[in-house]
Formats: C-alpha cells, structure tokens, sequence
C-alpha cells in the first residue's frame, strides 16, 4: 500500500492525521526502534518515552533521528500532557496510571500491529496461544517457503511487525502475545488460532478467563478460525463465533486435523484421511504433534499444497531451547528446555519422559502463577527436582516432600548437583516453568548458561 493510502487508512480508523498528529511511543525497546523508524517513513511527528534510564535502542535513535524527543528514566506526566496518539510497547503494562491518565483524557491508543495490519496488502496469518507459537509460526513459515512463496515470519517471535514490511513477502506469519492483542483493533488474519490457553502472565492480567479473553482477540477481523478441540478455553472460542469459517484441530477430541491410527501407526490426519505418519515428525513429544496439525490447518487454509507441507514437516528439527538435546554423558542424557516459561510447557515436556527418570531443573519468575498443576507430572516422571531462581521454593511448598528437592539457587550449582545424582539412563532436563528474567536477561541467556555448563561436564 502507498503511504498516501496508509496514512488516509489511520486517519479514518484513529483520527490521526500526519500534519497534527502527536504521537507518543512508549518503549523504546525493539517495538519502540521499529515504531520510530514506521513513523519516520511515513512523515508523522512522534516523540519517545521509556521508564528505563538507558533503554536499549536509545543509541541507535539518537544516532539514527537526533531531531526526535527521547524522555528516558520515568514517565513524567508532562510528556503524556502533549500528546494526541499513544503507542505502547508489549512489555509496558495498559495499567501503568500515566496510560490510563492519557486515555481518560481523550488521547488514542494503538499498537505497532494497529500500524501494520493497515499498511499490509498480502494476507496475514495470526498465531497466539500460552505454548507453542514459535514453533507452529516457524513451522508454517517453513512451508510456505517449501511451497515456494515469500514468506516473513515475526512478531512476538523476534522481529517486530513493521519491520516484515520491508520484505515484501506475498504471505506474513505474525506470532501475537496477549500484550500484542490486548491493545490491537484492526487485526483482521486470514487464518488465526488460540493454539491453547493454560496460565501465564498472571501478573499482568486479574484471572486466567481476562488473559484468554485478550488471546481472543486474535481472531477479529472476518478470516478463518482455527480451533483447539482439547483445549476448554479456545473451544469455547468456537461456540461463541457460529457464524465464522472454521477448522478444529485436536489429539483427544474429534477434530478436523487430528491422529488417527493405522495398521501402519499412527497418523497425522485430515478429516480421517492420512496426511504423514507421526513417526516422520523429528520433533518429539505430543505436542507437537498438537502443533504439527494446526501448522497443517494453517497452511491448509491459505491453500498450501499438501506435499510442501509434509516435506516441511519432515525436515523441521525445533527451535533452540525448546526440549533441545545438548549431550549424552555416560548414558545421561540433557536436554535444554529453557524457553518453558509456564506451567503447561514444562507439563508437555515431562510428559515426553519415562516414569521417574528425570532429574529436574526448575524455577525463577512464576509471574504469579500456581505451581500445583505441576504435582501429577512431577511424581510420576521425576525422581529429583533441584530449584534455582526466586520462586523455586513455590514448586517446594507445592509437592510436599513427596519427591527429592535440593534449593541450589544458580544453574551452575544444578548442572553440578545433577551430575552427581544422575544414573546411566536418567535424564536431565532445564524445564523451570517459570521466566528468567529475575536471573538472566531473557531465555535465551539462561538456555546457553545451561549448554555451557553441560558442555564443561563433557570435557
Ligand atoms: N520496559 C520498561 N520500561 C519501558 C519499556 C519497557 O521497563 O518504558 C521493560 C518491560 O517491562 C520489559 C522489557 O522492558 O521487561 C522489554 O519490553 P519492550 O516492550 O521494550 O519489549 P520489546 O523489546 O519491544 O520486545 C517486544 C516483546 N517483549 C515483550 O513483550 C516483553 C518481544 O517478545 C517481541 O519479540 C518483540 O516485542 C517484537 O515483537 C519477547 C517476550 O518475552 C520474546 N514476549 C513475552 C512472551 O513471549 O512471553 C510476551
Ligand atoms: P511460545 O512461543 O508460545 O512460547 P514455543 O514453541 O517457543 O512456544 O515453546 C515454548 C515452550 O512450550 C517449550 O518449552 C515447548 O517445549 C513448549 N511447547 C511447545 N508447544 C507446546 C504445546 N502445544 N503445548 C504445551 N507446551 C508446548
């Protein structure tokens, strides 16, 4: 679309009109970098507020546009007082009262992906859920590619929205948090899924019912619904939208794209017609086979041919520190799983393990999460649980002194304790159902702390 048509589109939508405009971005992080520089290239004045006192792309802004405003260290409510439009960046809560102050008194929200959905012609694919975005938008975007399209993949998987545009891409796949949605209008997927629903982010939403109700947001707009037959939350989704195209996909209930099984096995499937047997996924676990169907319905809906799916599918080995092999040493075997940041995730990757053969490493942030879901898996599957991180001790009181539990504080003290507990057949496994932040920088750090202690057992 040209910027004349942008710019007519977010007048009508938002009142914002480029020569009077006052646009205040909030965050001056990834989200906030990619906003200023949207903004720029469209001729719209902006200025930029960040509670940090050196966010980290203020170098690259005040090199990149030295002209524009950047208030950094706190959110002074003189700099809100000017503005006619905010942008808020994810990781800044709607509640923050100078927000709410500025939207009381008339000033507009919208979000980065408000900027993007009314720039983008090519059709769109929107993918939330607690667990397993990343790895069904990195699995559709690969068989998009296999089916020999542009593709461009990101979101809250790394690179923001806006700056997809510049790829030029004939289809987007957008991975949303429930940040992204809450404060999105103009979203409209031509295929959207709530993935699951399971507890996350409690520190920022009143009850699991409002964070779902913010994931529900995915599927404005007129596109296809596609729906989580086993999960509660988003099959209700699917009651309450009759009138809407949808497709259901599922392992325990009857769905569109399910398992079915065969004298061959068991197979991933298509209203009972086989589309590849189970045991051709390199991913492990069943859920992702959860994830292998809804890529399948995805791309099914945006007419991808079945084979470049299936060839996709064959070759797509999962995303680093998600249940990531790292090493066998003397028959045990560690396995990375740092990006389960919840319950439900570090639940999915016990699952995948023998009875009481793991040795578990948990622990960190909860974000007020509950911890006693966590109680059947891990007295089933673990026989040792070390905690590290600040709420460790939650998963503690939790279990009861039903299982073995060392507080060791540090990933470094855990990769030690669990190689002197670990027996040839065990597994150890850095699944901390919680996030790292009150640790590490993100996942990531965390994820890598862990590979390079395990690799210094090796040697
Ligand atoms: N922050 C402040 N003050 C501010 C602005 C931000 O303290 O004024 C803090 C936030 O509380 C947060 C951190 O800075 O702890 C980053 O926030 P941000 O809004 O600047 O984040 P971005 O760098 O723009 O990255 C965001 C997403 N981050 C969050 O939602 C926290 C990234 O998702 C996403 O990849 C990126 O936009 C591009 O779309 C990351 C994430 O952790 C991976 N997401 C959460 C998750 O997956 O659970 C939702
Ligand atoms: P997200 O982007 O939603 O955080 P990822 O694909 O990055 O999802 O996976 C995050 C964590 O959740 C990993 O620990 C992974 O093993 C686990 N996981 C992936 N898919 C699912 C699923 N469908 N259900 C439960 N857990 C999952």
């Amino acid at each position: 679309m040209n910027n004349d048509a942008i710019l007519e589109l977010l007048e009508k939508q938002f009142s914002l009109k480029p020569d009077s405009a006052k646009v205040l971005v909030v965050g001056l992080g990834k989200t906030g970098l990619s906003v200023a520089y949207y903004l720029r290239h469209l001729g719209i004045q902006f200025a930029i507020v960040d509670s940090r006192k050196k966010p980290p792309y203020n170098d690259e802004l005040l090199a990149e546009m030295p002209d524009v405003a950047v208030f950094t260290g706190g959110f002074e409510p003189t700099v809100f007082a000017v503005a006619t439009h905010i942008i808020v960046s994810p990781g800044v809560s709607m509640e923050e009262p100078m927000i709410q102050q500025a939207i009381a008194q008339g000033v507009q929200p919208l979000s980065d992906i408000d900027l993007f959905a009314c720039s983008v012609t090519e059709p769109v694919v929107a993918i939330t859920g607690s667990n397993g975005k990343s790895t069904v938008t990195t699995m559709l975007g690969q068989m998009v590619k296999a089916a020999g399209k542009k593709v461009a993949v990101g979101g809250n998987l790394g690179t923001p929205a806006l700056d997809l545009l510049t790829e030029q891409a004939e289809i987007y796949i957008l991975e949303l948090s429930s940040f992204q949605l809450e404060r999105t209008s103009q979203l409209n997927a031509v295929a959207a899924t709530v993935l699951n629903v399971s507890p996350d982010h409690l520190d920022r939403y009143a009850s699991l019912d409002e964070y779902a109700v913010e994931k529900q947001k995915v599927f404005r707009g007129n596109g296809v619904m596609l729906i989580n037959a086993d999960c509660p939350y988003a099959a209700k989704m699917l009651e309450t939208a009759q009138a809407r195209e949808q497709i259901t996909f599922g392992l325990q209930k009857d769905a569109d794209f399910g398992v079915i099984t065969s004298t061959g096995g068991e197979s991933l499937a298509f209203q009972g017609t086989e589309i590849l047997p189970v045991n051709k996924l390199l991913v492990s676990g069943v859920h992702n086979q959860a994830n292998a169907l809804a890529a399948l319905a995805l791309g099914k809906v945006i007419g991808l041919p079945e084979a470049a799916m299936c060839h996709a599918l064959r070759q797509y080995k999962g995303l680093k520190h998600r249940v990531e092999f790292i090493a066998n040493i003397d028959g045990v075997n560690w396995i990375n799983d740092s990006k389960a940041t919840n319950v439900g995730a570090c639940i999915a990757a016990l699952e995948g393990f023998e009875q009481e053969s793991v040795i578990l490493i948990a622990g960190g942030d909860a974000k007020g999460a509950d911890m006693s879901d966590l109680v059947p898996v891990l007295k089933e599957k673990v026989k040792a649980l070390l905690l590290i991180g600040k709420d460790g001790v939650l998963i503690k009181q939790v279990i009861d002194g039903c299982i073995a539990v060392l507080e060791v504080a540090t990933i470094k003290k855990a990769v030690k304790q669990a190689a002197k507990l670990a027996q040839s057949g065990d597994t150890v496994l850095l699944s901390p159902a919680c996030a790292s932040l009150d640790q590490f920088a993100n996942y990531q750090e965390r994820g890598s702390r862990y590979i390079s202690e395990v690799k210094r057992l090796e040697k």
